[in-house]
Parts: C-alpha cells; sequence; structure tokens
C-alpha cells in the first residue's frame, strides 16, 4: 500500500491558539492537503499554556518540521512566542474577532521587532488559505514535484477566472 500524506512525518504544523480558530484554519489544512503535504494541526495557547509553547517550538526543527502557521486572535502573540524560539519560517494568520474585527490580532501579529520576522497573511479564510500556499512555496524550492503543483495550481485558477469573465460577458446584455 503506497505511504499517504497522512503516514509520513508532518513537515508543517498548524499552530491555533484555541479550538475556536479550527473552523478557518481547516480552510489551510484543506489546501496543504490537496498539495499532499503532511502537516499537524495542534492547539497550543501563547498565554494558557506558554510551557507547551516554549516546548513545541523549541522541538520543532528537531521533529522534522520545516514551517510553522500559526493563528491566533484577539492579543495574538503566538506567531511572535513560536518564531522568538526557532529559526524556522513562522507565517501567522489573523483570526476576525468579535470585538475589533481581527485588526486587533492582525496588529499584534504583523508588528514584530526587527530581527524575529512572522509573515503575517490576511485576517481570516483568505489568510488561513495563503498560508498554506507560502508554505508550499517554501517547501517547493526543494521539491520540483511540489513546484509544478503549485504552477499547475495558478494555471488552473486562471483558467477558472477566464472562464468566470467569459460567462459574465457572455451573459451581459448592451
Ligand atoms: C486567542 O484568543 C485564540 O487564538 C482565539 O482566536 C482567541 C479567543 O480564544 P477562545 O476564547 O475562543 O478560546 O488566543
Amino acid at each position: 500500500m503506497s505511504e499517504t500524506a497522512a503516514q509520513k512525518p508532518p513537515v508543517v504544523a498548524i499552530v491555533m491558539g484555541s479550538k475556536s480558530d479550527f473552523e478557518v484554519m481547516k480552510e489551510c489544512s484543506k489546501v496543504l492537503a490537496d498539495f499532499r503535504v503532511p502537516h499537524e494541526v495542534r492547539v497550543i495557547s501563547a498565554h494558557r499554556t506558554p510551557d507547551r509553547a516554549y516546548a513545541f517550538a523549541t522541538e520543532a526543527e528537531k521533529q522534522g518540521l520545516q514551517v510553522i502557521i500559526a493563528a491566533a486572535g484577539k492579543a495574538a502573540h503566538l506567531a511572535g512566542v513560536l518564531a522568538a524560539m526557532t529559526t524556522l519560517p513562522v507565517l501567522g494568520v489573523p483570526m476576525t474577532t468579535s470585538d475589533l474585527g481581527g485588526l486587533d490580532s492582525l496588529l499584534s501579529m504583523v508588528q514584530m521587532p526587527a530581527g524575529i520576522p512572522v509573515g503575517t497573511t490576511a485576517i481570516g479564510k483568505a489568510g488561513a488559505k495563503n498560508a498554506a500556499l507560502l508554505a508550499v512555496a517554501v517547501l517547493a524550492l526543494s521539491d520540483p514535484a511540489l513546484r509544478d503543483a503549485l504552477k499547475a495550481y495558478r494555471t488552473n485558477m486562471r483558467a477558472e477566472v477566464e472562464a468566470a469573465d467569459a460567462e459574465v460577458r457572455a451573459s451581459t446584455v448592451v
């Protein structure tokens, strides 16, 4: 039986500050699964479980992880805290919040001091998907098959937009 993506050791970790982030971050996991990138999904809070955040970040490289995607909302420090403790690339996804709409998460995440970068994506589902695509792009640097898959993804996207354009133009009465 061939080894599936799920059976291989994860090279990407999706870490969320709360299980309440999972609905959005499923979009991230779906994209990674589409590219057959072995990944794990974890709930680790920088504030509620700082000891687990420390253990995860300091062990991540030894575990074979190559990219960490961190999702958090409100005072969203998870991505920055993990980035402080590993040199693996950390991509941050700001979660939409009920009080401030996610601007709180975005600013908490994106305004890192020089020296400890977090590659911050858009707020919410678009950011969740783009974090996965960025992780694929990083992995594709040393994986020609993945690079081809990423190029095919762009080609398909272009074809979808062109088809939509043709459909809208055909249905427009002038
Ligand atoms: C953050 O606080 C989490 O990432 C989540 O987005 C937000 C709210 O968490 P819950 O109160 O829903 O657990 O740490």
